[in-house]
């Protein structure tokens, strides 16, 4: 397979967005500024730094027999079809075709595997919901992404990307709630919010981290975001850096180092 998409949406250049204030981290989400989620200018700069670094194509998992062997930190990218998944990992991997995107729902059918180092992992993976693709294949990449999400040993965290437009939906709900139960860690990311006016964007956070609240596994906070006007991006790769400087993984070395310039 490939995975430069002759169809692939040109997303906007990352030039990177103001980054909030220090803030206190571990506090709940009606303790926040709704519409600044937490870093620190240092967890800001070390990820732009991290992620100047070269990502590259490691494999395409289309069965959980598939799975490539388990490397350090993973990170995975769930939400239904077309929320953006595969756009979100080209605007912070600051490559426009690492992912295939595309207007259709279902571009994704296989859980595929990116590499940044030897230590850091994403996973791009099949949406669900609505996709326009067979029945039985949809089931079969569903069971896959499932299982995945419940049993994957270093799987360190997963971002649920919700449409800023249209926010939680039942289906999303029911995928929190397998994570809640599994404890497996998720932060949620607002995807599209270039669609919305910022108040609307304001109520979106506000009644979504409300329902984040209550649930255990959940990061208080959400990362509003826009892969078409890299909004949210420089917050999401701080939030990498504090995870895998929470696992014991410095970011400060060079192995990350790559030749691109800032913000490329
Ligand atoms: N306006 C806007 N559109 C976006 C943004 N991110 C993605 N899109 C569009 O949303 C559509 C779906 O994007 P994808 O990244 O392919 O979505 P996906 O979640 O990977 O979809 P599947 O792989 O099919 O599950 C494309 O037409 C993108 O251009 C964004 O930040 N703003
Ligand atoms: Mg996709």
């Amino acid at each position: 397979m490939t995975i430069m998409g002759e169809d692939s949406e040109k997303d906007a250049p990352d030039r990177g967005t103001p980054h909030p204030e220090p803030r206190v981290s571990g506090a709940r989400a009606d303790q926040h500024d709704i519409s600044t989620p937490v870093a620190t200018d240092a967890e800001i700069e070390a990820g732009r730094r991290l992620f100047a670094g070269e990502w590259s194509f490691l494999t395409a998992a289309p069965t959980i027999e598939t799975l490539p062997p388990m490397r350090s930190i993973e990170i995975a990218f769930a939400g239904r079809s077309n929320v953006g998944k595969s756009s979100l990992v080209n605007a912070l991997t600051g490559r426009k075709a690492l992912a295939r995107t595309s207007v259709t729902p279902g571009r994704t059918q296989e859980l595929i595997f990116f590499g940044l180092g030897p230590e850091l992992t994403f996973v791009d993976m099949p949406g669900y919901g609505f996709a326009k693709a067979p029945r039985d294949k949809v089931a079969a990449w569903t069971a896959t992404v499932h299982a995945y999400l419940r049993g994957r040993a270093n799987l360190a965290r997963v971002f649920v990307l919700i449409d800023a437009r249209h926010g939680l939906k039942q289906i999303d709900k029911d995928v929190l709630d397998g994570l809640d139960k599994a404890a497996v860690s998720y932060v949620v990311v607002l995807t599209k919010a270039d669609q919305l006016k910022k108040g609307e964007l304001e109520t979106r956070i506000a009644e979504t981290q409300a329902n984040l609240a209550r649930r255990p596994a959940a990061f208080p906070t959400v990362f509003p975001t826009s892969s078409r006007e890299g909004t949210g991006m420089p917050e999401l790769r701080a939030a990498v850096v504090r995870l895998m400087n929470e696992r014991g993984i410095s970011t400060a070395t060079s192995t990350y180092e790559g030749e691109r310039p800032a913000g490329a």
